[in-house]
């Protein structure tokens, strides 16, 4: 089966879709903060809230309103059991509400990330920081931009004056080699942070606050929006493995400092 053609006018549209639904998903998790402690399931170091459910449930119907033959990858309902190849044609990946954990805390680093894929290609993505009144975006043709103004990686050109942000996977990597990798970025940068929100993180890497991106264990939709909006904000993403079924490690950079971040995290990943 060839993939559908995708003319300007389809991608403009998508695009708008991916905003609209991520705004109707955000305004529901704001209006129902004050539910912000309601677990569905809670585990040893993450949680999954009733508004996660309910923000993804809104997110849908927004775009299979406009879009009804279009498939849907949603972290919420998602197989995280079988691995599947993406479809030919446009896919929507949607996570509700990224920084879960940060959310149900009432700190502000939490967002919804929408983002279209054709033959498992990002073509458009948005991401909402409502606490932020951010709103990034981007298309395969079009700028990467924050509330409707240019993003640009940073110029820094070495580790030594780069900022990180990065991860630890407590949930799927108990065998302390996140550790490892941290400590190897640490010691290589000028600082790293820890913020719990990968697609804001991505964004913030896009906006040219933080050189470079690293979780060794992340999700699909953490990433399929965000690190659109790095690489056409001039920046540089890549898949360092594949873990499992919508599971990868994976770097991010502004782009001049890949290469060094790169070598730093593939040999601490080697030494385990
Ligand atoms: C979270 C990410 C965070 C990562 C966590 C988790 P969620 O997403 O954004 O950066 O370190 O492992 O995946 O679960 O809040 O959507």
């Amino acid at each position: 089966m060839t993939a559908p053609a995708l003319t300007p006018e389809l991608e403009a549209r998508l695009l708008d879709t991916a905003v609209t639904a991520a705004r109707a998903a955000t305004d529901h998790a704001c209006r129902n903060r004050h539910r912000r402690l309601e677990v569905a399931q809670g585990f040893a170091h993450d949680v999954k809230l009733s508004l996660d459910t309910e923000c993804q449930k809104i997110a849908i119907e927004h775009i299979l309103e406009r879009f009804p033959d279009h498939a849907i990858l949603a972290e919420e309902s998602a197989d995280t059991a079988t691995a599947t190849s993406p479809p030919p044609g446009f896919e929507w990946i949607i996570d509700p509400i990224d920084g879960t954990v940060n959310f149900s805390h009432a700190l502000p680093f939490w967002c919804c990330s929408i983002a279209v894929r054709l033959a498992g290609r990002s073509v458009a993505g948005a991401v909402h920081a409502a606490d932020f009144n951010e709103l990034y975006t981007a298309s395969q043709s079009g700028p990467a931009l924050c509330n409707g103004k240019p993003l640009h990686v940073s110029d820094v050109p070495d580790l030594a004056h780069s900022l990180v942000l990065t991860g630890l996977d407590q949930k799927h990597n108990p065998r302390g080699e996140r550790y490892g990798v941290f400590h190897a970025i640490a010691d290589a940068i000028q600082k790293t942070r820890i913020i719990g929100v990968a697609a804001l993180d991505l964004c913030r890497v896009a906006a040219g606050q933080a050189e470079g991106y690293f979780e060794s264990g992340i999700y699909t939709w953490d990433i399929a929006a965000a690190g659109l909006i790095v690489e056409r904000a001039g920046g540089r993403t890549e898949t360092l493995a594949a873990l499992g079924p919508h599971r990868w490690c994976f770097l991010a950079t502004n782009g001049h400092m890949h290469d060094p971040l790169r070598k730093v995290v593939v040999e601490a990943l080697g030494r385990g």
